[in-house]
């Protein structure tokens, strides 16, 4: 929990520096809910692929790429977990080369918001994982203009950031200590 946190701390640093739209994203018990976030209101689009992403078929065959696909299919299907299957929230929908959800496979989401909608932070995806971290690649555009967005723990880059963020949140808690003794 601590290092999702972390994470976000850096993801959101690097964005203030950049003023583009970027992903944030929340440990949850089984998984991340992955939300899109952007000081400017704009209509928007993706084209991303998430991985690790657990994907559970309904009835043992059918993707189920939205939520409320996985609300319509848990309740029928005693197979079916709407937490331990990944799928998009309901603000957006899929674009040309759609939402594909296949097991094993990274989560690959092209889809947009409805032209001239406005928001600030609304939530994207939710990838279900037991591994405690995600890796995510690709475009966000907002208004037509691409922004690529990249993360991947398993780089030794991405390991650097990572490791620099514990040592300030740990200096941070030493000095916590010695001020309260
Ligand atoms: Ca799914």
């Amino acid at each position: 929990m601590r290092t999702s946190l972390t994470l976000i701390v850096i993801a959101t640093l690097a964005s203030t520096a950049m003023a583009a739209p970027e992903l944030l994203w929340e440990a949850v018990d089984n998984g991340f809910i992955v939300s899109l976030s952007d000081a400017e209101s704009a209509s928007w689009a993706v084209n991303l692929d998430f991985w690790p992403a657990q994907q559970i078929q309904a009835f043992g065959s059918l993707n189920v790429n939205t939520e409320t696909e996985a609300e319509t299919y848990e309740p029928i299907d005693p197979n079916y977990t709407k937490e331990l299957d990944s799928w998009i929230y309901g603000d957006w929908n899929a674009l040309a080369t759609g939402i594909q959800g296949l097991p094993g496979e990274p989560f690959h989401i092209h889809a947009g918001t409805p032209g001239g909608q406005a928001f600030g932070t609304i939530p994207l995806c939710y990838i279900a994982t037991d591994r405690g971290v995600i890796s995510y690649d690709g475009i966000i555009a907002r208004q037509g203009v691409d922004y690529y967005v990249h993360w991947d723990p398993a780089e030794p880059g991405t390991m650097a950031l990572i490791a620099f963020g514990s040592f300030v949140a740990l200096r941070r808690r030493h000095r916590t200590v010695r001020t309260d003794g």
